[in-house]
């Protein structure tokens, strides 16, 4: 299961692309400043179009399709052709010459927007998140222009949360890089085994840095090329059998190389988790063993090395999935053989969460659901916005009723796939619905979420999402936690109350698969089970390639201890139907 992650056709020219698609994004966070308009959402809809191109963008340009991709005009194609030839955009130099601020590191701040940085920028001369600190601290923020001492505090906390995520990257940005780096070192004939080891392959939310293992005839052959790929930017250090690299974005990269009669124990040893290997070490101790990453020995005698399998069975273990190696509880369940069986890929029957052109999506119903059919779904939910969530362009109790002629309309024209007709209901600081249960009554699905912005009274949450989760008409709380990786902590909420009354009541927990999301986290998983509540794994997808995202919920609902008997979307369609309030 640890290759499951390198499955499939993601092998695309993921920094070029990155690159461009991060240059045109910039700008529109600068032409943001002044308000969003048409101009932003060009620049940021071709910025989304390069993200997620299933082709190096330079191919397309030399077919002559630049202008043909969704969101890229005449204009922009111009901006993206200059990027390619020469780096850089000067577009977007002029503009970072007008404003010289660290909008990488603003805007790790939640609630601090393009908006903001320049209202900041203009009256206080702030420029990075040092300034940032000082001013908030000082006291002069909330005094500009509509700010008050709430959003100053808000910006404080927010900024103490930044600060101390910085350094790691999502599981989800840097998954394409490690698959990409693991192709290019595959394709060397003299690597034989090549494998992506550490925190990446036991699917952690966040990682420090990528390790790569290689069984190959000629080390020093391997060494050279990866140290001179074109990826990199600098050489930390270069040995034999260990160099590391720092990568032009900053990341540092590990290869280390093994014998093949080692590969299996130093996969053990270099996948982790530290706190595991360290009762691994002990166990072999106790049985009067030695364990280390060459192998597991007695005395020079090596017993076992070359599989995972032989190492772990050399301790009297079962074979341990990577996403459960963290030291909670996996070496009793091995020992004992009730490891769980735990949910794949492949399970997953549909998607539950799905926005289109109706709200905040980019595509049309017709579009998210041809390419939920190319996934192999049975079914898949379009959860547009109510319109309790002005942002998001929501819809009114008219416009649901219109979508869901569209929706039977689009399943009159498919066949072997089912669009259910869902909303996703903005939960109100009074605890109410955004949208009228005479409505709610015509959906298949109802999908309920808090989103930032809402004025709760503090202490209310709980109690106020307790009730939503108990609602006759509300399936599926969506995002519980309300958590943004590397930006917000999770909302002031009692969980365990929550899921209490979830599994009372047959509400289900999402895991939001959204790569700054993965809500639930994997802690709240195994807590969201214990309780005895049922899981549903979204993308919560605003495009079709968003629905690739599915695979970042299914690793977090492992890390999570989850199996496909407690995920309702691996249910064939009727089962799911019944399943459903
Ligand atoms: P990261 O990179 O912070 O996301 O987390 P990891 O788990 O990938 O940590 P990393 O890259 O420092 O090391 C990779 C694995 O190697 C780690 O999970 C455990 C193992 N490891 C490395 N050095 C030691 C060590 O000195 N003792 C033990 N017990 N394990 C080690
Ligand atoms: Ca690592
Ligand atoms: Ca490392």
């Amino acid at each position: 299961m640890g290759e499951e992650v390198f499955r499939g056709n993601h092998i695309y020219m993921v920094m070029e692309n990155k690159k461009v698609a991060a240059i045109l994004d910039r700008v529109a966070d600068y032409l943001e400043m002044d308000g969003a308009d048409f101009r932003t959402r060009a620049y940021r809809r071709a910025a989304h179009t390069v993200d997620f191109l299933p082709q190096p963008i330079e191919e397309v340009r030399k077919e002559g399709g630049l202008e043909k991709l969704p969101g890229v005009g005449k204009a922009i194609a111009l901006k993206i052709k200059e990027i390619l030839d020469t780096g850089s955009l000067q577009y977007l130099e002029d503009l970072e010459k007008q404003y010289p601020v660290d909008f990488e590191g603003l805007l790790l701040v939640e609630g601090v927007g393009p908006k903001t940085i320049k209202l900041l920028y203009q009256e206080l001369g702030v420029k990075n998140l040092a300034d940032l600190e000082k001013e908030a601290k000082s006291g002069h923020i909330q005094h500009l222009r509509g700010m008050g001492i709430k959003s100053e505090k808000r910006i404080l906390k927010n900024l103490e949360f930044a600060k101390k995520s910085t350094g790691r990257r999502l599981l989800g940005d840097i998954m394409p890089l490690a698959l990409e780096l693991k192709e290019k070192i595959g394709s060397l004939p003299e690597v034989e085994i090549v494998e992506i080891a550490g925190s990446i392959r036991r699917k952690k939310e966040t990682i420090g840095d990528i390790d790569v293992l290689a069984v190959t005839s000629d080390p020093q052959k391997v060494m050279d090329y990866f140290v001179n790929m074109d990826l990199v930017g600098g050489i930390i250090s270069r040995g034999p059998s260990r160099s590391t690299i720092r990568l032009k974005d900053g990341l540092e990269v590990d290869l280390r190389v093994f014998r093949k009669k080692e590969y299996g124990s130093a996969l053990v040893y270099f996948t982790g988790s530290w706190e595991l290997n360290v009762e691994l070490r002990k166990m072999a101790i106790g049985r009067g063993l030695k364990l280390n990453e060459y192998g597991i020995f007695r005395g020079e005698e090596q017993l076992a090395g070359e599989t995972e399998e032989e190492v772990f069975r050399a301790l009297g273990l079962s074979y341990i999935e990577p996403e459960l190696r963290e030291n909670q509880g996996e070496i009793e369940a091995a020992l004992t053989g009730e490891l769980p069986k735990l949910v794949e890929t492949s399970d997953i029957k549909g998607d539950l969460h799905i926005h289109t052109q109706w709200s905040d999506g980019r595509s049309s119903i017709l579009e998210m659901a041809l390419a939920a059919q190319k996934l192999g779904y049975q079914y898949l939910a379009i959860t547009d916005h109510a319109h309790g969530l002005p942002v998001a362009g929501g819809l009114d109790e008219t416009a649901l009723m219109e979508q869901i002629r569209e929706i039977d309309r689009v399943n009159d024209e498919l066949e072997g796939i089912r669009v259910l007709k869902g909303v996703e209901l903005n939960i109100r600081a009074d605890g109410t619905l955004d949208i009228d249960t005479v409505v709610l009554e015509e959906l298949d699905i109802v999908l309920a979420a808090i989103h930032s912005g809402v004025p709760f009274l503090p202490g209310t949450l709980t109690k106020i999402i307790q009730d939503t989760v108990e609602n006759e008409h509300v399936d599926i709380l969506a995002h519980p936690s309300g958590r943004k990786l590397k930006k917000r902590p999770a909302y002031d909420i009692d969980l365990e109350k929550v899921f209490e009354t979830a599994a009372d009541t047959g509400t289900i927990m999402e895991v939001d698969g959204q790569p700054n999301r993965l809500d639930l986290s994997d802690e709240n998983i195994r807590t969201a089970l214990k309780y005895g509540c049922k899981l549903s794994l979204d993308t919560d997808a605003h495009h079709p390639q968003d629905l690739q995202h599915m695979e970042l919920a299914v690793f977090t609902a492992r890390r999570g201890w989850a199996e496909a008997r407690d995920v309702v979307n691996t249910l064939p369609l009727n089962k799911l139907l019944k399943t459903l309030k």
